[in-house]
């Protein structure tokens, strides 16, 4: 797959904000460590603001899932990079790309990954890192994968069908090979044969040609050495030496193991207590955690979405921000702004402050709908998210509506020239927010589309 897919003419070369912010004190006041997180179910934007803010920081790293995940990033000149693995920080010649122990790593797409990164003018050598405690991802977890979901038939998750979450139970079930593993090839295919055994007693219709894949991996791992480290060491003495580092959250908290829409979620924890563990640096170093969060909500894959839109409005939306699965292409569903939702993975994170993206895809709207509390079935009304996904499911969500501001914000850089009914959705987020600062509002896809609040 390439990484470079195509240039966007709508994306205008970087000029104000993002440059003049750059040099701005506002970026230095998000302190030594800073985590970008999804607060939805994913594809908030969080590649477009971890790619900006990269400039500023000298290490970023990715803690969990693997490539699920697809960050969007466009470069000043307007070129559009869809990131799977790699940490958005590549485009910083400038940052060391960290891979955390967290990360579930398929090599051979890390390095068609890289590849095509090189092909298209992106120096990345020696500029990237792997963990050599994260787990291997082999073809046989995306095949497992794929098996999975055909058993559930009616039920199915929608996973992204890589692998990520029978990946991740060869890791809680112990017999996972971590990267580390490669340093010695003999017990590598031992253990490589008995995790194919295991697949093969469960699953009638597994196919899996486990000498060609030992094969494969002889081959990567003269290639792979190089970037094996140990990378809790490097990132904590990154942080003694008063290094700044950035943490690129993927996937959601709505999709997070725990906390999530359970069963309906991935297999890793992206919030804030999976970028700890999938890093190995404590939570007292993290002093910024900065929530990405649409100005609506999207989701791919099933399980319940108490906002969730139909019909023409859901299809334009899909159609103005280009709501398609970066990973999959799969068509996304579209939803009004959750603050249930939204409170719910503040209070996991502790966000310090918001991002709002994609807040110029509603300026044709003369309405504008923000879900601020569920009413259950008995009657209560509540603003805590159900654990039950029946419960979920049965919802019904009570709406505060806002008036649209009816006028294209996408040229907009400065608050101050912001419409004043676009001000107020946005400090209306921060009243039901409980009061955390939505710091970046998003107002495009490139990266000085985006407008500092004061
Ligand atoms: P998985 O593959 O096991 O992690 O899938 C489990 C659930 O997690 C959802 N999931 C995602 N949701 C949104 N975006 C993701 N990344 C890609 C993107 C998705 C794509 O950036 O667009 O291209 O389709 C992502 N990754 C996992 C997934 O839909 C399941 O609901
Ligand atoms: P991520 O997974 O959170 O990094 O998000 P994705 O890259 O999967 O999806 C976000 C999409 O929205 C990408 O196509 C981005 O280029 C685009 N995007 C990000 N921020 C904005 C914004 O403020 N406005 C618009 N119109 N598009 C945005
Ligand atoms: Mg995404």
């Amino acid at each position: 797959s390439s990484i470079l897919i195509r240039a966007s003419s709508s994306v205008s070369p970087t000029s104000t904000a993002a440059k003049a912010a750059a040099s701005d004190d506002e970026w230095k006041k998000l302190g030594q460590v800073c985590a970008v997180l999804g607060s939805q179910w994913g594809d908030e934007g969080k590649g477009k603001l971890v790619d900006i803010l990269a400039r500023e920081y000298e290490v970023v790293c990715r803690c969990q899932g693997g490539a699920n995940a697809g960050h969007t990033i466009y470069d000043d000149e307007g070129k559009k990079y869809a990131l799977h693995l790699v940490p958005s920080g590549i485009l910083n010649k400038k940052a060391l790309c960290v891979v955390g122990n967290g990360v579930v790593v398929h090599l051979p797409g890390m390095f068609e990954e890289l590849d095509a990164l090189e092909k298209v003018g992106v120096d990345c050598a020696g500029r990237m890192i792997v963990s050599d405690r994260a787990h291997l991802l082999f073809e046989l977890h995306k095949e497992v994968d794929g098996l999975r979901e055909a058993e559930l038939s009616g039920n199915m998750i929608g996973t992204t069908k890589r692998g990520i979450g029978p990946a991740y139970a060869s890791k809680a079930t112990r017999n996972g090979i971590r990267v580390g593993d490669i340093k010695n090839m003999e017990t590598f295919a031992e253990k490589l044969k008995a995790l194919a055994a295991d697949a093969g007693k469960r699953f009638d219709g597994f196919e899996y040609d486990v000498d060609a894949e030992i094969e494969r991996y002889g081959k990567i791992r003269e290639r792979i050495l190089p970037f094996i480290a140990d990378t809790v060491e490097i990132v904590n003495q990154a942080h003694a030496d008063k290094k700044k580092i950035l943490v690129e959250g993927a996937n959601a908290t709505m999709l997070d193991l725990d906390f999530g829409t359970y069963p309906f979620v991935t297999s890793s924890n992206p919030s804030l207590g999976g970028v700890c563990s999938g890093l190995g640096l404590a939570p007292n170093k993290f002093e910024t955690i900065i929530g990405v969060a649409k100005a609506y909500t999207t989701r791919v894959g099933s399980g319940p979405y108490p906002t969730e839109l139909f019909g023409d409005l859901a299809e334009d939306l899909r159609a103005i921000g280009y709501e398609y699965g970066t990973t999959t292409g799969r068509p996304r569903r579209i939803g009004w702004l959750d603050m249930v939702a939204l409170n719910f993975a503040s209070k996991i994170n502790g966000f310090t402050h918001l991002n709002i993206t994609k807040l110029d895809c509603l300026s044709e709207l003369d309405e504008i709908k923000i879900g601020v509390a569920y009413k259950l079935q008995d009657g209560t009304v509540t603003t805590a998210f159900p654990a039950s996904i029946e419960e979920l499911e049965k919802v019904e969500v009570v709406y505060e509506t806002l008036p649209g501001w009816n006028s294209d914000i996408s040229g907009v850089r400065d608050w101050k020239d912001m419409p004043e009914n676009a001000k107020k959705y946005v400090q209306r987020v921060e009243e039901l927010s409980g009061g955390v600062e939505c710091r970046f509002i998003g107002v495009g896809p490139g990266r000085d589309a985006i407008v500092i609040k004061p």
